[in-house]
């Protein structure tokens, strides 16, 4: 089935209002590549603004509260980012899962309330170094599909992410083949649990994503776009990445 390519720049803590002409620039070669889609999921603080210089290449945030609203001190909900121009979110992102202990249950949550608030969805899985060193990534990725994606997930606003954790940041990426094996895995799990309608869903490669390897990774079978974070941070960095996609 033919799914169209999509790049997802992932700004993380990084992004202060003086970045936004960076933001400016990347819309402008997302509308230079009308064939694939592109996004930026940035800063809680950037959302407002960042919406209003990207034009027709969406916003998005890196996580929302599960809950719609409540007693929650210094959380965000999707409505909220919602109402500030996000367009899509990230969940389940290997940062919040080590740094916040988030679980699969937890992505599972917040991605179904993303979806209740308007938002599309990237839901990010990947194994450890140590899951990956021990043989255990093919099991870890499946019981995380199988605990995290919703089974109301569709197309039109769900998008798995791969990311191994040990590839996130550090310029190692795994080998073609892995990748390919890894996505055509994923895939599979995701038809057992949502039938056909997975062949329409996007899986996207995440971890140290380049313009220099991005060219490679996204002509694999069964990669449809890529996460990227430390390469997303500057136009003159993420534009090649968007053009190698188109
Ligand atoms: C993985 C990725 C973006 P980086 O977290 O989500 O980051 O491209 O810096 O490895």
């Amino acid at each position: 089935m033919a799914r169209r390519k999509f790049v997802v720049g992932n700004w993380k803590m990084h992004g202060l209002h003086d970045q936004l002409p960076e933001i400016g620039a990347i819309a402008k070669a997302a509308a230079d590549a009308p064939g694939i889609d592109t996004a930026l999921c940035v800063p809680f603080t950037l959302i407002e603004r960042a919406a209003t210089v990207a034009g027709h290449m969406p916003i998005g945030a890196q996580d929302v509260h599960a809950a719609q609203k409540g007693a929650h001190t210094g959380c965000i909900s999707a409505a909220m980012v919602r109402e500030a121009g996000a367009r899509l979110t990230l969940v389940g992102h290997s940062e919040r899962r080590a740094d916040q202990h988030e679980t699969s249950h937890d992505a599972w949550a917040k991605a179904v309330a993303a979806h209740e608030a308007g938002l599309d969805v990237i839901l990010c899985v990947g194994e450890t170094e140590a899951e990956h060193d021990a043989g255990r990534a093919e099991r870890v990725v499946q019981a995380q599909i199988e605990k995290s994606v919703p089974d109301l997930a569709q197309a039109g606003w769900f998008t798995l992410a791969y990311e191994p954790r040990w590839a996130i940041g550090t310029g190692r990426t795994p080998q073609p083949e892995d990748i390919a094996a890894m996505h055509a895995i994923a895939r599979a799990k995701l038809r057992r649990m949502i039938g056909e309608q997975a062949d329409a869903i996007r899986i996207l490669y995440g971890g140290s994503v380049t313009g220099a390897n991005a060219g490679d990774i996204l002509s694999m079978d069964d990669v449809d776009g890529a996460l990227v974070g430390g390469a997303s941070l500057t136009a003159d960095k993420f534009v090649p990445i968007i053009e190698a996609a188109s």
